[in-house]
Parts: C-alpha cells; sequence; structure tokens
C-alpha cells in the first residue's frame, strides 16, 4: 500500500532515488497523480519551506529536496496531465535584465513548482520586452535581483508589460536581497516576498485574489 507520508517524509530528507522510486510505486498500485502530488510531494514541500523560512533548513538542503522533487516531478508530470490535473497557476520566472545571480532565482521556482504551479523559467539576464512578450493572461510575472543597480529594471519590465496591455492580466511579484516591500508599492508590483518560501505563498495568494 503506498505510503503517501513517507513519500513526503523522504522528500524533506532529500532522498531523490527513494522518492522517485516511492513516486512510481504509488502510481503503479492505482494511487491517482493529483494525490500523490497533493499529499506526497507537495505536502512535503511545503515542510521544506516552513523550516527553511524557520531557519531549521538552509540552501544545500532546500536545493537537495528540490532535486528530489524534480526527479519525481518527471514521473508524475505526464501522468498529470493525463489525468487532466490542472496546476494551480503558471508562474514565469527570471532574473532581471543586467543581473546573473540566479540561486535565489532556481528556490523560487523550485518552491513554486513545489506548490504546484506550471514554472516557466527564462533564466537569467531577462529583458523586459521578453518578460512581456512571454507573459500569458493569468500568469504570475517573478522577477528576483540581487544588485542594487539590476532592481529599478523590474520598474522598467512592469512598464514593458504596461505597454504590452498585459499588466493587469498578469499578477507581479518581485524579490532579492536588495528588494523590499516598500519598493513593490513604488513601482507598483502586486507582491512582495522576502524569501523563496514566502514567494510560493505569495503567488497563491495573489492568484486567489
Ligand atoms: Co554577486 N553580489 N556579484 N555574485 N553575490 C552579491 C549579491 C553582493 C551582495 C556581494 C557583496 O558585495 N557583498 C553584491 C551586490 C551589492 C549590491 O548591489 N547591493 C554583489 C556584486 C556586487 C556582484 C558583482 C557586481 C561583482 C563584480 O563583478 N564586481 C557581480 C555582478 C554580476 C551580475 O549579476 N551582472 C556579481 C557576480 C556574482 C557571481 C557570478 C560570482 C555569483 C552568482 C552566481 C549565481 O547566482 N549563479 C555571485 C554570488 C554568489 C553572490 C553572493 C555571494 C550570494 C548570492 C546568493 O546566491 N545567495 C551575494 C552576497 C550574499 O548574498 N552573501 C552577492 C543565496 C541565495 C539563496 O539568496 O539570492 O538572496 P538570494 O535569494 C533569496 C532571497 O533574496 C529571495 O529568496 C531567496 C531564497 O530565500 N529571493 C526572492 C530571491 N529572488 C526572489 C524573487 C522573489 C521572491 C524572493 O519573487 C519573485
Amino acid at each position: 500500500m503506498a505510503d503517501l507520508a513517507a513519500l513526503a517524509e523522504s522528500l524533506i530528507n532529500g532522498k531523490a532515488p527513494e522518492v522517485k522510486e516511492m513516486t512510481q510505486k504509488a502510481l503503479d498500485e492505482g494511487v491517482a497523480p493529483g494525490k500523490v502530488l497533493n499529499e506526497g510531494l507537495i505536502k512535503g514541500m511545503n515542510v521544506v519551506g516552513e523550516k527553511f523560512k524557520n531557519n531549521e533548513f538552509y540552501v544545500p538542503e532546500v536545493l537537495i529536496a528540490a532535486r528530489a522533487m524534480k526527479g519525481a516531478m518527471g514521473i508524475l508530470k505526464p501522468k498529470l496531465a493525463e489525468s487532466g490535473v490542472e496546476p494551480v497557476g503558471r508562474v514565469l520566472i527570471g532574473t532581471v535584465k543586467g543581473d546573473l545571480h540566479d540561486i535565489g532565482k532556481n528556490l523560487v521556482a523550485m518552491m513554486m513548482e513545489g506548490a504546484g504551479f506550471d514554472v516557466v523559467d527564462l533564466g537569467i539576464d531577462v529583458a523586459p520586452e521578453k518578460f512581456a512578450a512571454e507573459a500569458q493572461e493569468g500568469d504570475v510575472v517573478a522577477m528576483s535581483a540581487l544588485l542594487t543597480t539590476t532592481m529599478t529594471a523590474m520598474k522598467t519590465t512592469i512598464e514593458a508589460l504596461e505597454e504590452a496591455g498585459k499588466k493587469d492580466k498578469v499578477k507581479t511579484i518581485i524579490g532579492g536581497a536588495p528588494v523590499t516591500q516598500n519598493y513593490a508599492d513604488e513601482i507598483g508590483a502586486n507582491g512582495y516576498a522576502r524569501d523563496a518560501a514566502s514567494a510560493a505563498d505569495v503567488a497563491k495568494e495573489l492568484i486567489d485574489a
């Protein structure tokens, strides 16, 4: 009998081969892919997020858990699509123009995936026009910046979305070491998050609003 609590526990402990095996076993036993995702993987990733927020876990533990999640998602994704399970929403994420830092952005992407979002990662040094061109109605557009000199590109990106007529059709969320809630308010971003786990929470709140 598939034990989804044990699957969540293995994910929290970052045991990639075990997580993959248990995911496959659950599917083979006929557990619905959506149930494996929600009651196994996402449940585990939520705990990882909480531990990260509370400083019980640090970046390496989160990366290891996220890698385990990715491995299992490789098996689960086609099954989810077949069974018609819709993602929570779509997140278009990137590090803004001029900025090459991607460790924090990758963590945010992984936590978003862990929360059930379909994540499209545009990478680093993403031009405002690129964000604007790729954004689709209903998206959460997530921007990361690590430099005081590049965080201004978040403003330019929001302006580019506005010019493309997409600003009101998406939700924007920003974050990164120099970024603050005040800055988000100043440039008209819909949300701000200080860490990767909170970013997934804020994204969920934004699409539910
Ligand atoms: Co750079 N760098 N760096 N660097 N680098 C910093 C950011 C810096 C603070 C170091 C320092 O001087 N003390 C400083 C910025 C100063 C400033 O502007 N305030 C700096 C500088 C100056 C530079 C260069 C200009 C150095 C140079 O060449 N003279 C250069 C710029 C290159 C460029 O981007 N154009 C540069 C280059 C690099 C490397 C390439 C060597 C490397 C990046 C490698 C990579 O990312 N693949 C690098 C690194 C590693 C750092 C430090 C050491 C670590 C950054 C990191 O990955 N932290 C950093 C100093 C430091 O922070 N101690 C530094 C771990 C990561 C998990 O945290 O990214 O903050 P962070 O993400 C967090 C939150 O911020 C948040 O969630 C994450 C997890 O909790 N978050 C979001 C991030 N994005 C979010 C988005 C959200 C929500 C939350 O919503 C969408």
